[in-house]
């Protein structure tokens, strides 16, 4: 089921707040108008639809290497990855404006690229280095960039849900117009904290969108224990507008965001979306997710977002071999400049841990953004 538009498509943000370093200038596109795009979905031109298969393949590429650091002993402590549910975080995170703050899961590494965190920052962070993201204080995918409006994760059991509604609120009674976005799993909404977050989201009208990555597990717990009612279906007892979408398709999961977006923005308050999807490797890599039947996964592969949505720019016409090309060269020079970093000085480990100055102002317009009509 997709949203209806409620209203007519409104530029994302004003220009003037774009970044310089945004990653393409609207003015440089020679796409149509969507109106004239004929069978292209609304708001995504041809190069949008590439980006978002970049974004998706980026995203693997960069945690596959992580995997493979990891088993060759560099990546200290323990390693997670968002395997099967790339679609779901880059088409979110595509639709949001640079100013609009998101909060991602450790699944969620494509949330943070889209907002313009560097593959090298990420690889740096897994590494332990100076140079990773927040200066690799976290934990290995608990990271965050707040100048690009990326938090980092408390946990995914929702804390980041009452936070994401805070920032919305704050949004609201300054009248600024931006919302907040939390990715959260299944397991979240089996928590008190999801509840209270749900309600005083609803009452509020807070510009919010809640992403619920259903992806049928909550770490070794199947839903069907979990609960009976799909969580979607609360929405409407808290009183806002509840959609499911097909969390492997990256442009669907794009456009219910971005209505949801449209809606916070007009004042319609918060929107829970469910997006089906399949965690495709374990909890962590400490996990063989033996609990998960093959068959059940073996579906999921032949559902695989990549492959979705490689299939669609084939059709269009792309090189997408080329891309793909391109993405490993990317990783692989990244790999090579987080690796010659040196390790931290133990002297530094808690700089930066505590606020001992000014806070960081969150996202104010500093992400590149993704730019679609
Ligand atoms: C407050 C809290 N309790 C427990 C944990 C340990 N824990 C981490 S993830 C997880 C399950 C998460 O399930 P879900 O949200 O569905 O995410 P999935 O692993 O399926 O992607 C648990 C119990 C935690 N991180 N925080």
């Amino acid at each position: 089921m997709r949203v209806a538009s409620n209203q007519a498509a409104p530029p994302n943000q004003p220009a003037e707040s774009l970044s310089k370093d945004r990653r393409r200038s609207p003015a440089a596109r020679s796409e149509p108008l969507a109106a004239e795009r004929g069978a292209e979905p609304p708001y995504l031109d041809r190069d949008d639809r590439v980006a978002l298969f970049r974004f998706m393949v980026l995203h693997r590429a960069i945690e596959e290497r992580g995997v493979s650091l990891y088993k060759q002993g560099k990546v200290p402590g323990s390693f997670y990855d968002g395997r099967g549910q790339e679609a779901t975080c880059v088409g979110a995170a595509f639709a949001l404006g640079p100013a609009d703050p998101v909060c991602p899961l450790i699944r969620d590494l494509g949330a943070h690229l889209v907002k313009g965190t560097s593959p090298r920052a990420v690889l740096a962070h897994y590494l332990g280095r100076p140079g990773g993201v927040s200066a690799a204080r976290e934990g290995n995918v608990h990271f965050g960039d707040a100048t690009l409006g990326v938090l980092g994760m408390v946990s995914m059991l929702p804390d980041m849900m009452p936070v994401a509604v805070g920032m919305a609120m704050a949004f609201k009674l300054r009248r600024e117009a931006r919302c907040s976005l939390a990715l959260f799993g299944d397991g979240a909404t089996s928590v008190g904290d999801w509840h209270e977050a749900m309600n005083f989201a609803a009452v509020q009208r807070v510009p919010a969108i809640f992403v619920l990555e259903h992806n049928g597990y909550a770490y070794s717990t199947p839903s069907s224990r979990q609960f009976v009612v799909d969580p979607v279906e609360r929405a409407a007892a808290y009183g806002m507008l509840g959609v499911s979408v097909d969390g492997n398709d990256v442009e669907a999961v794009f456009d219910v965001v971005r209505q949801a977006r449209e809606r916070a923005l007009a004042g319609g308050g918060p929107t829970l979306i469910a997006a089906h999807t399949m965690r495709m490797h374990g909890h962590g890599l400490h996990d063989d997710a033996s609990y998960v039947p093959a068959e059940q996964l073996a579906e999921w592969a032949a559902r695989d977002p990549i492959a979705l949505q490689r299939a669609r720019l084939v059709a269009l016409g792309v090189d997408v071999e080329t891309i793909s090309a391109s993405v490993t060269a990317e990783v692989d020079q990244a790999t090579t400049e987080a690796l010659a970093m040196p390790l931290p000085d133990p002297a530094t480990a808690t700089t930066g841990v505590f606020c001992d100055g000014e806070a960081i102002p969150m996202g104010l317009g500093l992400a590149p953004w993704s730019g679609f009509r």
